[in-house]
């Protein structure tokens, strides 16, 4: 395929539809459920990926747009789609006939395109991007983040042989012995033998004959001359499985994660995890960030000197990891989830789309060495009781299917949480000298690391001091180019003061294991009234305004993470 970052596939035939697309706007009366394809005019085009909502013509329109495209598929061939990331909720359609209904924003989804004697393929895509917590129970209107509509992500077109590659799991032991386990899920030959052909940085290293048994196989490749991965020397290795009609082809990085006597250790090294939180979000693009973003980005992160970013609030571009893993950072990849309360934990729907979000993040993402932590639930009710089923059984899944990375989410509850059994990483979020319950406080920056040795307190007496604690947010806003002599609010002066003192106190210690400032950069959020907490309608604690302009903070922050992770 000819992949922009990396090419997963050198025999099977397969490409991003990426390009133009038709695309009309079908308006916010219709009911989506009922729309037929054939019935659709499409009066205009529209790029795919995009955030339909942050292009000119239907800024802020909430409603029913739809994309179609037509793909040349050899008559009889079966093929698959995969969307790497859809909107809020979608109906995909091949040929007028249903596919799938995606309600899991930002999920990477499959579907099979059954053979046909069309050899012109048409798929068209009704995206919706009203809130609705019937159809998409994932997303609510008060999340702090612009909830756009479209097709965010690229689109791939898969030819599959008849017996081919579904996944391979591969999962590097130490590199000393540079050993890798593989599991691999094949498609077209539920028991049987299959022979394939190993090759490691392109040379062939073994010819197996795989046992094929209930569709999967296990079995362990060598890797010669193993390098171990790490954010400072990010040294991959890359894996091709080939049968004789398809392959897969994955790059590895031997590294280990370990949660040691409260400290985060990545190849038995303790590490502090310096860096952002950040969204995939341009006030141009919306959330469908161009590649070139993506990279401006991650340059931008290496500047400031940070070896870690996580990815809030929901599953991560591929192509945005696959860029993590070579440039080196670490990741903490979380399904969506922002704040949740009462209602969500108690609706059946919401619990299953968890699970289900949060388990094709891990499939999709495994074999990436860059993400070090998976998450969930942003800011849920961790301090109630109704709410530990969830995070018990979303803590599990996580164990069941990916026992190898530590498990954590991010809490605003660090006094009296209720589910800190389940994670391997205390994640807190907290926001002392800028938050008050009440409006009329002062709250001085001198809070700032009386607050947070509060908190490592609390999480010791509760009995969870022997694990890696992390900073998953905690910043300032302030508006890009403002100034005034008492340095208030929403000033740059105000905001870098409060980073310095935030990074000082992560850096100097021992007992945090890390920080992802709140946040990269600025992005859009409420359309509702809560924008009128929210200046310009921006979350504006970046430390980069939305168009990566560096505000004062950016100096403070990178001189300290530069000097703390030895970047020269
Ligand atoms: C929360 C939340 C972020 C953002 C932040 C803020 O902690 O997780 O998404 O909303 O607060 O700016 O207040």
């Amino acid at each position: 395929m000819n992949d922009t970052v990396f090419s997963a596939h050198r025999i099977r035939r397969c490409s991003r539809l990426d390009g133009m697309w038709d695309f009309t706007w079908l308006g916010d009366v219709c009911d989506p459920a009922a729309i037929r394809p054939e019935t659709i005019e499409f009066d205009r085009r529209m790029p795919v990926p995009s955030a339909f909502d942050a292009y000119p013509d239907f800024a802020g329109c909430r409603g029913t747009a739809a994309y179609r495209t037509r793909v040349r598929v050899a008559i009889s061939s079966s093929a698959m789609l995969r969307f790497r990331g859809l909107g809020l909720w979608n109906r995909i359609f091949v040929d007028g006939v249903e596919c799938r209904t995606v309600s899991l924003p930002y999920s990477q989804i499959e579907i099979s395109v059954p053979p046909s004697s069309n050899e012109v393929r048409e798929i068209v895509v009704l995206a919706d991007n009203r809130f609705s917590r019937e159809r998409v129970p994932l997303v609510e209107n008060f999340y702090d983040f612009y909830a756009y509509g479209g097709i965010y992500r690229s689109v791939e077109l898969h030819i599959l042989p008849e017996i081919h590659f579904v996944h391979v799991r591969l999962t590097p032991q130490k590199v000393e012995t540079g050993l890798v386990d593989a599991e691999v899920e094949v498609a077209g030959l539920g028991e049987g033998d299959l022979p394939v052909r190993v090759r490691v940085d392109d040379r062939v290293v073994s010819e197996e004959t795989l046992h094929v048994c209930g569709g999967r196989a296990a079995f362990q490749i060598f890797v010669p001359e193993a390098r171990s991965w790490s954010a400072e020397s990010p040294h991959l290795h890359t894996i091709a499985l080939e049968s004789g009609t398809d392959d897969i082809c994955q790059r590895i990085g031997f590294r280990t994660v370990g949660c040691v006597d409260g400290t985060l250790t990545i190849n038995g090294k303790a590490t502090k995890l310096l860096g952002y939180c950040r969204h995939e979000a341009h006030p141009q693009f919306g959330c469908a960030l161009p590649l070139a973003q993506t990279v401006q980005d991650l340059q931008i992160l290496k500047d400031l000197g940070c070896n870690f970013i996580r990815g809030s609030h929901y599953p991560q571009d591929p192509d945005f990891l696959a860029l993590c893993d070579e440039m080196g950072f670490y990741v903490f990849e979380e399904s969506l989830g922002w704040g949740n309360r009462e209602a969500h934990f108690r609706n059946p729907e919401f619990c299953a789309a968890q699970e289900e979000q949060t388990r094709l993040m891990i499939r999709k993402s495994r074999n990436h060495p860059s993400v070090i932590l998976w998450g969930y639930l942003n800011e849920g009710a961790s301090n109630e009781e109704y709410a530990v089923p969830l995070y018990r059984r979303l803590y599990q899944l996580c164990k069941e299917e990916d026992p190898s990375r530590p498990v954590t989410y991010a809490t605003m509850f660090p006094d009296d949480d209720k589910c800190l059994d389940y994670c391997d990483v205390v994640s807190v979020n907290t926001y002392p000298g800028w938050y008050a319950a009440d409006m009329d406080e002062f709250r001085p920056l001198s809070e700032i690391s009386a607050r947070i040795d509060e908190i490592l307190d609390r999480v010791r007496t509760a009995g969870h001091g022997h694990k890696p604690f992390l900073i998953s947010e905690i910043g300032a806003g302030a508006i890009y180019g403002w100034r005034d002599p008492l340095g208030a609010h929403w000033t740059e002066d105000f905001q870098a003061e409060y980073m310095r003192i935030a990074c000082q106190k992560v850096v100097e210690s021992p007992r945090i294991a890390g920080v992802s400032l709140w946040q990269f950069c600025d992005c859009r959020t409420y359309a509702s009234a809560r924008a009128l907490q929210r200046p310009r309608a921006f979350n504006n604690k970046g430390t980069l305004d939305e168009y990566r302009r560096p505000k004062a903070a950016y100096r403070d922050v990178r001189s300290l993470f530069r000097a703390a992770t030895g970047a020269s």
